[in-house]
């Protein structure tokens, strides 16, 4: 999802490191680019263009922060306004009505319509514990009806038994009735799609929507068509006055257009997106999760305000300068651990970080507690100053020393080796992304 973008922002972000700091120029510069990125991205050119200077606005305004690098205050900026721009908060499908709660499915052909009723049904049914019934009320396409009663007959949900000679509005006002009596709370009406907008259609909408009053009208759209899916979805909005958007199809290569300009184009906030053809393949839509994954950073903020609290500038400082020269030494180890417990339980600060999450999960003796910090501490006390500079020194007879006079087994001391190689890797995989250690520069 959005992998061209990410990797194009990384790329323009990676520039600021080694800036000392963020001034008009190099923000010039980086805005300059992400402005390329975004509209490479299908973003609609004003949406784009206002997000910038809203962007800009801030880095500019921006109080220097000693323990953050350029790059990371950007990011941190970054990160905020493209929240801001999908959303900000989570939306709910509202279906606090008295019973039944109408959802009508809105969208032009193909983009995803019946199979998002059918999921949205069957995470009702599971999730919510709500009785739906599906309601086909497409009835110019021969095999629409078909389509929905096997979907609901697979997530075992009950469709209303439409007669292609019916009216959509008939249709919805007798599925609707038809609800009541059968206890169901939930009616979810699929609507007729066309290649493009047409009158016809929209006043088809118009009726069912005044027919039986949704709570939702939701507009579905193809996140692959990018721009155009906007474009159709304010079309849709003037004509029938939307709640809110699914975004379909965003497990294939939607470049992110659509996710990032529809909000702000509708002002409707995007609910749900479509990640594959399963029936399970349905998620909430939270735009802060959203840019995280788009900034490929984990939860990088987290720990950048972990960071800004914990870590001792003046030692990261050193142990940065010691990382430059790949000079990271057990000693260095040892404070790391200490700076990293101080942000919280170990494990859980470096899954944080962009890359490394992964590779923690993996590493099982990765969460020393208090007990296993004294431990690490109490080898790598027992080891001479040449051999923290140097862990190739540290042979078996020596590791077997290390032991004995640190109180520990041998197994121990190759762990605390293991763990500080490790480390070392992480580091430098930080260092090769773009980011650098909480507080280093
Ligand atoms: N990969 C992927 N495919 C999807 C997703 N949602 C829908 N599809 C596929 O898109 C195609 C069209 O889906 P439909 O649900 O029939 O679309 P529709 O809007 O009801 O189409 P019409 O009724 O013809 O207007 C189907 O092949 C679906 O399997 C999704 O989130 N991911
Ligand atoms: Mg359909």
């Amino acid at each position: 999802m959005f992998d061209n973008l990410t990797d194009k922002l990384a790329g323009t972000f990676k520039k600021l490191r080694g800036q000392g700091k963020l001034t008009d120029r190099n923000i010039e510069d980086t805005l300059k680019e992400v402005r390329k990125h975004l509209l490479e991205a299908d973003v609609n050119y004003r949406v784009a263009k206002d997000f910038l200077e809203a962007v800009k606005k801030k880095a500019l305004g921006q109080e220097v922060m000693k323990s953050l690098s350029p790059g990371q205050q950007f990011i941190k900026i970054f990160y905020k306004e493209l929240t801001d721009l999908m959303g900000a908060e989570i939306s709910d499908l509202n279906l606090k009505v008295a019973p039944p709660a109408v959802i009508m499915m809105t969208g032009l052909q193909g983009s995803g319509k019946t199979t998002t009723a059918a999921k949205i049904a069957l995470m009702l049914k599971t999730e919510k514990k709500r009785s739906p019934f599906l309601v086909p009320a497409d009835v110019y396409r021969p095999a629409a009806i078909d389509q929905l009663k096997v979907l609901g007959d697979r997530i075992g949900v009950q469709v209303f038994d439409s007669i292609p000679t019916m009216n959509p509005v008939d249709i919805a006002r007798e599925a609707v009735a038809q609800a009541k009596t059968r206890g169901l709370d939930t009616v979810l009406i699929d609507t007729a799609g066309r290649l493009h907008i047409d009158e016809e259609l929209m006043d088809e909408l118009k009726n069912i929507k005044a027919a039986v009053s949704p709570s939702e009208i939701l507009f579905v759209a193809d996140a692959m068509t990018g721009q155009d899916a906007v474009t159709v979805a304010e079309t849709f909005n003037h004509a029938i006055d939307v709640t809110g958007v699914v975004l379909t199809k965003m497990d294939g290569d939607a470049r992110g257009g659509a996710a990032l300009s529809i909000k702000s184009v509708t002002g409707k906030p995007i609910k749900l997106v479509g990640v594959g053809e399963k029936l399970e393949a349905i998620e909430a839509f939270y735009p802060e999760r959203m840019a995280s994954r788009i900034l490929e950073m984990g939860d990088m903020l987290t720990l950048i305000e972990r960071a800004e609290k914990a870590v001792d500038e003046e030692k990261a400082a050193e142990m940065e300068k010691r990382l430059r020269k790949n000079d990271f030494t057990m000693e260095d180890f040892r404070e790391a651990l200490y700076q990293l417990k101080k942000m919280g339980p170990l494990e859980e600060v470096l899954g944080l970080i962009p890359g490394i999450g992964a590779q923690v999960r993996r590493i099982k003796d990765m969460t020393p507690a208090e007990k296993e910090l004294k431990k690490i501490e109490a080898i790598i006390n027992s080891m001479t100053a040449k051999e923290r500079r140097n862990y190739n020194l540290l042979n078996g007879s020596r590791r077997r020393r290390i032991a004995a006079g640190s109180g520990t087994q041998v197994q121990d001391v190759n762990r605390v080796v293991k763990q500080y190689q490790q480390m070392k890797k992480m580091l430098k995989t930080m260092n090769t992304r773009g980011f650098s250690f909480p507080g280093m520069k």
